[in-house]
Parts: C-alpha cells; structure tokens; sequence
C-alpha cells in the first residue's frame, strides 16, 4: 500500500483540455446567471453526464472499475471531494492554506478551472466570505481550513452563519489518522470543536467514505440552512482506492447529488384561520425578516390589500425599497420612530420570515392578534406569541393567503404611518446634511446613499456604523443589504464583500466599516488588491468602539472606559497594500470624494473622520435611558460638554 502517493501529475496531464476550457467557463457562468434570489437556495444541476477519467498508472487501468464508479483507482480522497463538491455545483472556495491540507490543495490545484480558490488573510474572514456569498447569492458558501488552528480561526465566521441561517459547509484537515489524540502536531480535535456549530459534523475515513460525506453535508446545510463540517486526517486525504477496503455494505455510488427543496404550503383552513384574523384587524402591521427576501411582490400585494405598513427586521431591508409608500423603516434601536410606534399601535401583526429578537420593540403580549409565518415550526412563537402559525417559504404562503384577504377601505392606520415616516426623513435629511465640524457619521451615509447603483450589494459591519447605515442607506430596485445580525459580531462587512465581488463581478460592492471592525481584518484589503476586487470600503473613523461607548452611558449609567483606539492611517495603509486610499474630513469634499471613489476601477478605502461624540440613539428613547445617561455624565464622563453639546444641538425626538 502506497498511502503518500499522489496521482496529481498524471491527473493534470489527464486534464489538460479542462484548464481554461470554453466549456467548463461557460458552465461557471451559467451557474452565476441562475443564481436564484436569497432565500429559495438551488443548486446548480447536476451534468448530464459525468466526465470520465481514463488514465493509466501501472497496471491499474481505469475501465477495470465497477460500473458506475465514476473515478479512477487512483484518484485520492482530496480528488474525490473536489469532484463531487463541483458535481454539486460548487465553483468557489474561500480559505487559506497550511499542510493539514496539503492533499485538498493539490486536488484544488488540479480543477482551477471548475474550482475558484480564494485565499483570504485569516480563515475567520473565509469563513464571513462563505456566509456572504450564500446570503448574497443564495447558494451554498463553502470555506476551508488546516488541522488545529486554521480549524479555530473559522468559528466565529461559522457562527454567523449558524445565527443567520446560511447554508456553508467547512471544511478542514485533521492530523494523520492514526497519530489523532497522542499530542501530536496540529492535533486539535475539530470533530468535538464543530460539534455546537454545524448541524452536520464528520470525520472523513476513506476514498469509500467520502462521497456520501459530502452529500449528507450539503443536503444538511441546504435543507436546514445552516452550518455542516467535514474534516478529513491529512494523509486520507491522499489515500486512493487502492489504501482501502470498502466495506460490503457499502455500495458503489448509493448516494445521490440532488436537494429536493421543501415547499410546505399549508392548509386551507389554517390559511382561512390567518385571513380571518388579519380581515377582522383594524391597524394591521407587518414585519418583515430575511425569509421575505424573495417575496417582495407578495409582501407588497399584502400590504396595498390590507393597508399595512410594513416595518423591515435588518436581515430582511433588502426585501422591499425603502421608499415605497409601505416600507416605514426598520426596527429595534436601528430603526426608525414610526415603525416602533406602529408596533406598539397595532392591534394585528403579520411576522413574516423573522426571528428579530428584541421582545420591547413588539406589541406588548396579548395586544395585537399575530399570524406568524416561518419555514420553521420551532419558530412560531418564538418572541411574540401567534393565534395562527404559517410553515412554509413566505413567498410560497403568502401567495397561499392573497386570495382569501379583503381589501380594507380604511387607510387612516397607514396614513398616520405614512405621515409620520415623511417627518422621519426629513429628519434624517436634517442629520444627513449637516455641516459640522468634525463631520457627523450620518453625513458619510447620506451621500453614500445617493451614489449608490440601483443593484449595488451593501454589507455593514457591528457598531454604531449599523445604525447609519440601517437609516441612510435605502433598498432600491436590486440592491441587496445585510450584516451580522443574530451574532451581531464585528469583523464581517469587508468579508461579505469580498464574497459578493466574487459572486458578482461587475456589480458594485461596498461596505460600510468601523475602524474597530476593520482592524478585526485589516488584512483583507491585501485580498481585495490580489483577486482585483473592485470593492469600496467605507470606514467611519471616530476613533472608539463607539457602540460600546454609547452602551455604557446609556444602558450602564457608566463614564467609557477601554473603549478609545489608536488612530491608524487607513488611507495611507490601503495604499500600502496596492488599493487607491481617500480621506474626508470636512463635510463639503464628502459628496465628491465618495463620488471619486466609487469610480475608481479597482478597490478603495476611504476614510471618514467623524465626530465620535454622536450618539446612535434609538427612534424613541426610553425614559430609563435618559436617566442613565445622566448618571453616567454626573459620574464624570470625561466627554460630557463635548456629548451635551451635541446633544442640545440634537432637537428632535432621535436623540434625548
Ligand atoms: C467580535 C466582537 N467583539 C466585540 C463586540 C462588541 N462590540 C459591538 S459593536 C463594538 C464597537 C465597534 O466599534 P467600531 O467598529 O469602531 O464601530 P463604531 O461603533 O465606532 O461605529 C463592539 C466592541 C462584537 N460585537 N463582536
Ligand atoms: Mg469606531
């Protein structure tokens, strides 16, 4: 038994016709234009048929195989894997090297012209790569990692995934299988690491063995929207049939490549339930999440039959334009005052594909008759309780439920809502337009908003960036939006980016930043300038983990402490990299120096000084709030003239 060799030579001479071929380039791009909208997640058909590897080495010869086996004896565990993830319809891979993946490295090596390999900075930003991809594009995000380290640094990343709902499947090396658990090298044991993270989690152990790994994994993720995790000892990733014996009871070829999506609708007398209900309502509210992405129409149809204004959770801001005469905005401490008012009013609520967690931006229980839709039934009732609990894809229901709604006459509930979210943005326009010095953060977003393509792909990062950038930015036509919203973790936005500039060259992919989040990943500006990723990052420098800052004096009653950063050039340090670098500091070059940048052919940073002492607060602020923030300033917060001003200055209800 030969358990180190390789057939990568003899398998790049068997596919020299494949490398930049017409034809396997024409496959990729028929996968990208059939990317279907997030939210109904495909995966590119399978090929008719497969292609044969005929190829000679010794005496072994490749037609000797048992029908329908579709690789040679001498493919390895690595060229297996490879083969069946693009069977699958993967074409990208977003990781970094190390030598626990030396075998799955060689079998990337060998398929480039099927498989992109993206090389990140840190496996972490592989990981948010992987996560943006599948929410930007709907499709399966796939990262990979070494054994021991490469493996830990994916967590957080997976995390985000596992909160958001993302199918991604890891994948990572182990040490060699027979040296796992004696303290060896690298050995750290990733199946228990990934076993809270991944929905699926297995430990590759053979050329036998791997096929029906894979499937089982992307089946998981896909059906469950969620994280897998295959991990395979660094030298079976280079075993070929030869180093191992299959088991009798595993036959040749029993698994399949095909994920039948669920499409539960449910029944009529439960959709005659939620029609009932939401007909006899008077003040009827919406609330949309990410699982409305893919059902504008039918959101919007809903809500013209009803009169309801339709309040957006972060994760679904991109399901309905921000200025249609429904959309009043977002909710929670990053959204809008009319869409908490409305919320508090209603007396029935439609949640539609949303987990938004925060319980005290809901109706007070038992105020609102609620009809809740989710794709799943764990959820219903999950932060507000529901008379009627929809299962299945909104779109799907929605449509179901169209035809059983009345038309209300009645449209005052919507008019006040309407009224009120005109006030809030010219509130916003107020805040937006200032010409303050130092510049405030919102003048940033405002202008960026105007500049924005009517299909631009926007990703924001943790902090009180994720205010402005939930207020200023609006959904138009195509564009798309999101963050980490369940793990809320910093770090994300330029990742995300990097996986939908992958996914969608030619469109424009910006992300709005803290230089707290940044720093988290600075490296991937590297990343950007290497694969010529035409990426904006947008940094609002205040110098502070302003968020947290914010949340000490206003949740704690605490002055800030730990919170001040060390300035770092961020203009100068993108140049330094290969990417263009811009600087605004005074708000009259903001305009024309994001207009600059957003022109420049290749990827920029630019660099906002911002005044660190405005406040993201909420909509409507609570009177507790108020009082902690008071206590904090008579604690001897080291700002409070500087905050108070800016606060006086502040007149209407956005701020105390
Ligand atoms: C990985 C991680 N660490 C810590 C936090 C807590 N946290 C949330 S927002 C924030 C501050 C973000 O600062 P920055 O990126 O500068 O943005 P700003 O709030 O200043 O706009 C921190 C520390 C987090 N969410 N994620
Ligand atoms: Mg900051």
């Amino acid at each position: 038994m030969n358990r180190t060799s390789t057939m990568t030579d003899i398998y790049a001479e068997a596919l020299p016709d494949a490398r930049n071929s017409k034809k396997s380039s024409k496959r990729h791009s028929q996968l990208k234009e059939s990317n279907p909208l997030p939210g109904s997640f495909e995966i590119a058909k399978r090929p008719e048929t497969h292609r044969q590897i005929r190829r000679t080495r010794g005496n072994e010869r490749a037609d000797d195989f048992p029908e329908g086996e579709r690789m040679s004896k001498t493919a390895t565990v690595a060229d297996h894997l490879a083969e069946r993830l693009i069977e699958w319809g993967v074409d990208t891979i977003f990781g970094f090297p190390g030598d626990g993946i030396n075998g799955i490295f060689e079998a990337l090596r060998t398929r480039q012209d099927k498989l992109r390999f993206i090389q990140v900075r840190h496996e972490e930003a592989a990981a948010f790569a992987a996560c943006g991809y599948a929410k930007y594009t709907g499709r399966l995000g796939v990262c990979l990692a070494t054994s021991g380290p490469g493996g830990i640094h994916l967590l957080n990343g997976l995390y985000d995934a596992r909160c958001d709902g993302q199918p991604v499947l890891a994948i990572t090396g182990h040490t060699f299988h027979d040296l796992i658990g004696t303290h060896y090298q690298q050995d750290v044991d990733l199946d228990k690491l990934f076993m809270d993270v991944a929905a699926y989690n297995q430990r590759v152990m053979g050329p036998a063995h791997v096929i029906a790994v894979v499937d089982e994994a992307i089946k998981t993720s896909l059906t469950r929207r969620t994280v897998s995790h295959i991990t395979i000892p660094k030298d079976i990733q280079e075993w070929t049939k030869s180093d191992d014996e299959r088991s009798s009871a595993n036959i040749v070829n029993h698994s399949g490549d095909l994920f039948a999506a669920p499409h539960p609708v449910p029944p009529e007398e439960l959709l005659k339930r939620a029609a009932d209900l939401i007909n006899k309502g008077s003040r009827v509210v919406m609330l949309i999440g990410r699982g409305c992405l893919n059902a504008r129409e039918e959101v919007l149809a809903l809500a013209e039959a009803v009169g309801a204004p339709v309040v957006k959770a972060l994760l679904g801001k991109a399901a309905i334009p921000d200025r249609n005469p429904y959309a009043i905005g977002g909710t929670g401490l990053l959204g809008t005052a009319p869409a908490q008012d409305a919320l508090q009013e209603c007396d029935t609520l439609i949640i539609a594909g949303s987990g938004f967690p925060y319980m005290e931006f809901y109706p007070k229980p038992g105020k609102a008759k609620t009809v809740q839709i989710d794709l799943d039934p764990a959820r219903i009732g999950l932060r507000h309780a529901a008379e009627v609990g929809l299962i299945g894809d909104c779109r799907t229901v929605l449509q179901a439920l169209q035809p059983l709604i009345e038309r209300k006459k009645d449209r005052s509930f919507l008019e006040k809502a309407q009224k009120s979210m005109t006030a809030w943005n010219e509130l916003m326009e107020k805040r937006g337009t200032r010409s303050d010095m130092p510049m405030k953060p919102q003048v940033v977003t405002w202008h960026l908003n105007k500049l924005l393509d009517s299909d631009a792909i926007v990703s924001s990062d943790s902090g009180t960036i994720a205010t402005w950038s939930a207020r200023y930015i609006e959904i138009r036509d195509r564009m798309q939006f999101s963050l980490s919203g369940s793990l809320a973790t910093m770090g994300n936005g330029l990742p995300y980016s990097i996986g939908a500039a992958v996914a969608y060259p030619g469109r424009q992919v910006v992300c709005v930043v803290g230089d707290g989040g940044l720093t988290m990943l600075l490296g991937e500006i590297a990343t950007l300038v290497k694969y010529k990723l035409p990426v904006k990052v947008i940094v609002i420098k205040n110098n502070v983990l302003g968020e947290i800052k914010w949340e000490q004096m206003a949740q704690e009653g605490n002055p800030q402490f730990g919170v001040e950063l060390q300035p770092i050039d961020f203009a100068g340090y993108a140049r330094c990299c290969g990417a263009a670098g811009f600087t605004i500091e005074d708000p009259k070059d903001a305009e024309s120096i994001l207009r600059q940048a957003l022109a420049h052919p290749g990827p920029a940073v630019v660099e906002a000084v911002v005044d660190p002492n405005e406040p993201p607060l909420p909509g409507n602020i609570s009177g507790e709030e108020a009082l902690k923030f008071v206590e904090a300033m008579a604690k001897g917060e080291k700002d409070r003239w500087k905050i108070i001003k800016t606060i006086l200055q502040d007149k209407i209800r956005e701020v105390i």
